[in-house]
């Protein structure tokens, strides 16, 4: 219940910020996006990572309004380096099983594109796999709704949601498969590795079904040689980038050419 409170507290006091990771493209080595990642600046105790206070926000119900702060503030950031002449990114937000289940979330979403004039292709939401799994003909009425506003939509986490992988067929609409960095991090190079030949099933996998194909996680040139040797198509990682806060960020955009 105390963390309830300071959570509201920090709402209303403006004690969040978000921090953003960049997104690369495999080929060109470009960056094309961006996720935003929620901290806590508390006044006393410093950032909170956001393991430590997305479950409370999860169970108390207030990731709907902090989600909205999340989805608000990560839209205007990315107009606002648009009007400033940067090449233009796509920005990741993720989306809570929560926030998932509220009536209005299409509605919401498309009232913040039309608050901060981002084009929607400009915006990307993740579900994880467990989350698309729970309520999976919500799941797929949400998913079309979110595409007609012309969002991408990515799959967070995946291969760790216990799901059957016939939950795939259902999905026509979705873009990306984000493959999980636990799977990443213990990549190889070893033929008989089961992380290597689940990370090159996966790739081949949602490249078969016409999905864009992310990895997370990556920290090394060995995982980044694997994954380009697969034509893995994009790359996040700390091998790239850490996620930074937006000033720190502006380093790795481009001018328009
Ligand atoms: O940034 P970091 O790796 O510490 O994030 C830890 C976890 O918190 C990740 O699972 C990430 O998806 C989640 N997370 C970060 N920012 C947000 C957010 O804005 N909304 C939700 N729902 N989860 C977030
Ligand atoms: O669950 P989700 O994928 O949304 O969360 C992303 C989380 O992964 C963030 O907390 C981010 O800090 C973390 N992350 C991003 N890149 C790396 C990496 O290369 N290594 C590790 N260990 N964590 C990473
Ligand atoms: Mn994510
Ligand atoms: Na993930």
């Amino acid at each position: 219940l105390e963390l309830e409170n300071s959570l509201r507290a920090a709402l209303e006091r403006h004690e969040f910020t978000l921090f953003y990771q960049p997104q690369v493209h495999g080929m060109t080595g470009e960056i094309v996006g961006m996720e935003a990642l929620i901290r806590w600046k508390h006044p006393e105790k410093g950032l909170i990572s956001p393991a430590e206070f997305i479950p409370v926000a999860e169970e108390t119900g207030l990731i709907v309004p902090i989600g909205e702060w999340v989805l608000y503030t990560a839209c205007m950031q990315n107009k606002y380096w648009q009007q400033k002449g940067y090449a233009p990114i796509r920005v990741a937000v993720n989306l809570s099983a929560r926030q998932f289940q509220q009536r209005n979330l299409v509605s919401m979403i498309a009232r913040v594109l039309k608050q901060t004039g981002l084009d929607p292709n400009c915006l990307e939401l993740e579900i994880t796999e467990s989350v698309a799994m729970q309520n999976l003909e919500n799941t797929i009425k949400l998913v079309k709704q979110l595409k007609d506003l012309g969002v991408h939509i990515s799959i967070d986490d995946f291969g760790t949601g216990y799901a059957s992988l016939s939950y795939l067929k259902l999905f026509p609409p979705i873009d990306t498969l984000k493959i999980d960095r636990s799977f990443v991090r213990d990549i190889s190079q070893n033929p008989r590795n089961a992380s290597d030949a689940l990370v090159a099933t996966m790739i081949v996998l949602a490249k078969n079904l016409k999905l864009k194909v992310v990895a997370e996680g990556v920290e090394n040139e060995k995982q980044l040689k694997f994954l380009l040797e697969r034509q893995c198509d994009e790359f996040q990682g700390f091998f790239f980038g850490k996620p930074v806060p937006a000033k720190e960020f502006e380093q790795f955009l481009t001018r328009q050419p």
